[in-house]
């Protein structure tokens, strides 16, 4: 989402009469399952590694999902009708490869890609992922002046023109793209490509925790974030859901914006979530896996 009036002076009125949370929703957290270095997801669209991850409390689905933005739909938590969206978080960690690793399961009755403009995400269907590892408060991110703290990815398939990655608030920087060392996205589809479908989407990210707000300098000047066991970082995931054409697509042309916090506005990464231990449930469900590789490959005399 993006240029949607209304939203941002609603939220400098809020910062005025009292002061911010730091994070939405208050006193609850998300946790990102830890992966184990010989069971990180590939990013590819097909989503079956992510079967070994224990449902709870990893898992974030309509329940705890939130009509974040009164502009686009007014609903309370959790009051998304599956049949119009049916949405499926996990979230996910690795300590070696220092990354950041999503997957979105998205049914939708009406799945929408018709924007005559390539760049303009915000007038279809999207996946958005709000970043800020330094886990400060929205009014305190993306200052002027100041560096980088919160970055926006977003995504918006099947790609039009060859456009389907968007990145703010830099938004052209050539480093950050799909097969960098930075951001990695995979997609696929089961169903109608512009129908009644869901969608699969991966994600792997190495978090950064700035880089100046300019785009010749922001490589050189970019600190990348350490990843560090029960550590608690910044990141909100949303989905934007359009089901009808529009040519001036506003917020009120969205079907729904589902959000991971319920604080108004698109662009902020603000839900705490937990950078969690290993997992013993996890582990056994990979020690079984390579098990069933290993007694397969026993069984067919491939291992002496
Ligand atoms: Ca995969
Ligand atoms: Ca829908
Ligand atoms: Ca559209
Ligand atoms: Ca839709
Ligand atoms: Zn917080």
């Amino acid at each position: 989402m993006e240029k949607c009036a209304g939203v941002f002076a609603f939220v400098l009125v809020m910062g005025l009469v009292a002061p911010s949370e730091a994070h939405s929703p208050p006193g609850e957290l998300y946790f990102a399952v830890q992966f184990p270095d010989n069971a990180v997801p590939t990013i590819d669209g097909n989503i079956s590694e992510w079967d070994i991850v224990p449902p709870t409390p990893y898992t974030i689905t309509n329940n705890r999902l939130f009509a974040s933005d009164a502009n686009v739909n007014v609903a309370g938590r959790g009051e998304i009708d599956p049949g119009d969206m049916n949405i499926r978080h996990l979230i996910g960690w690795n300590n070696s490869d220092n990354k950041l690793y999503f997957m979105t399961e998205v049914f939708d009755n009406v799945h929408n890609t018709d924007r005559t403009n390539p760049s303009q995400f915000w007038q279809d269907d999207a996946l958005e992922v709000e970043i800020n590892p330094d886990a400060t408060p929205t009014t305190e991110q993306n200052l002027e002046g100041q560096p980088i703290n919160n970055i926006s990815y977003k995504f918006a398939v099947p790609p039009v023109d060859g456009q389907y990655q968007f990145l703010r608030p830099l938004t052209n920087l050539p480093w950050l793209v799909d097969g960098s060392q930075w951001l990695d996205f995979g997609w696929s589809y089961e169903g109608e490509e512009f129908g009644e479908s869901t969608y699969y989407y991966e994600l792997a990210i190495t978090p950064i925790l700035s880089m100046p707000r300019d785009e010749a300098t922001a490589l050189s000047g970019l600190e990348a974030f350490d990843l560090e066991e029960n550590g608690i970082i910044h990141v909100t995931v949303n989905v934007g859901d359009f089901d009808e054409p529009c040519s001036e697509c506003g917020c009120a042309s969205y079907q729904g914006f589902w959000s991971m916090s319920a604080e108004p506005g698109c662009c902020s990464g603000n839900a705490d979530l937990v950078l969690a231990e290993l997992d013993p449930q996890l582990v056994a469900a990979v020690g079984t896996a390579v098990e069933e590789v290993s007694w397969g490959q026993i069984k067919a005399g491939s291992v002496e």
